[in-house]
């Protein structure tokens, strides 16, 4: 049964959609027409234009979406739970096992470790089997003409034109999130030119199906953005009894190790915490009562793929139980 809740809330995002400037054609025309005029000046050809925005019209559901914003309201705890399945582990150190070759290469070209690169694999998109269906640049003209963060959106959609321009991806296969995310590492088309790699040389990039270049573009990402090899990106740890650790915990707060380790706090299993960098963040995702960790400069590292203690502790957590098999 609907519930007159459910149905008031669909009557509200049907007409907030409706009531989108962008959903008048007039609108949609003008709109197309400055933007191609945008996009051929950035080296986009007419074709390529004509092909990628054609029947484009303003995506409802995505306008939904976007309004929706933010989420946040799952505890870690819980977040946790779906993110590292038994299944997502166990696939994981399936995949890992499986693609020794193409990982090796990646670890010696980018200094950034096999089960690292996995574990963001797994969970930006299941180890690519959640892409997302929307059409990249359907849903960033969406997104454009929105009103929230055009100009970002804009730019985004003109560099995912002059992506498939330089024949990338085909315009049928450019396919991502409803916020313009794309392929196997969920990579914006910003962040696509910046990081993605052609890593077995037949002059394509691409993160959507070739996993050479899948693996490489997530571990330059990291590498460029200031990885530090051998180091991990924090370790789970258990704050003795009577700790106040509200006013220590956050990533505004380095200390030193040192410091930590005297307040009495220690690995999950009450060992002494060695041979880990000399400063470090606590992390405490669901406040003082929840699980902690101590977070060293490549956890800072995860956040600036995505700018989430939830996303960066999911992902380290993933990384130590594909490295542990
Ligand atoms: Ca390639």
């Amino acid at each position: 049964m609907v519930s007159s809740t459910r149905i008031l809330t669909l009557a509200a995002a049907c007409c907030a959609a409706l009531s989108l400037p962008a959903l008048a054609g007039g609108d949609v025309r003008h709109f197309l027409a400055s933007l191609k005029v945008e996009a051929l000046a950035a080296g986009v050809s007419s074709r390529t234009f004509d092909e990628a925005m054609s029947g484009f019209s303003p995506v409802s559901r995505i306008v939904e979406l976007d309004r929706s914003q933010p989420e946040g309201r799952k505890s870690f705890a819980e977040y946790r739970k779906t993110l590292l399945s038994e299944k997502r582990i166990t696939q994981g150190r399936r995949l890992y096992v499986e693609e020794k070759g193409r990982l090796s290469a990646m670890e010696k070209a980018y200094g950034v470790p096999a089960h690292v690169v996995v574990a963001l694999w797994g969970i930006e998109t299941n180890y690519g089997a959640i892409m997302g269906g929307f059409s990249v640049p359907h849903a960033l003209g969406t997104l454009a003409m929105d009103g929230r963060r055009p100009d970002f959106f804009r730019g985004e959609l003109v560099r995912a034109l002059r992506i498939i321009e330089h024949g990338h991806v085909s315009v049928a296969n450019m396919k991502g999130s409803w916020a313009g995310a794309m392929g196997q590492v969920q990579f914006m088309p910003s962040s696509f030119e910046t990081y993605a790699v052609d890593a077995n040389g037949d002059g394509r990039r691409d993160i959507w199906s070739d996993r050479d270049d899948i693996f490489a573009s997530a571990a330059n990402y990291l590498a460029k953005s200031g990885w530090k090899t051998g180091e991990p990106w924090g370790v789970p740890v258990r704050l003795p009894a009577g700790l106040d650790a509200g006013p220590l915990a956050g990533l505004d707060k380095t200390l030193p190790l040192e410091a930590f380790k005297e307040m009495g706090i220690a690995s999950m299993d009450g060992k002494a915490l060695n041979d880990l960098p000399a400063e470090a963040s606590l992390v405490m995702p669901d406040g003082p009562t929840g699980a902690a960790f101590l977070v060293f400069n490549n956890y800072r590292v995860f956040m600036k793929w995505n700018r989430s203690t939830y996303f960066a502790t999911a992902v380290g957590l993933l990384s130590d139980q594909i490295g542990a098999s």
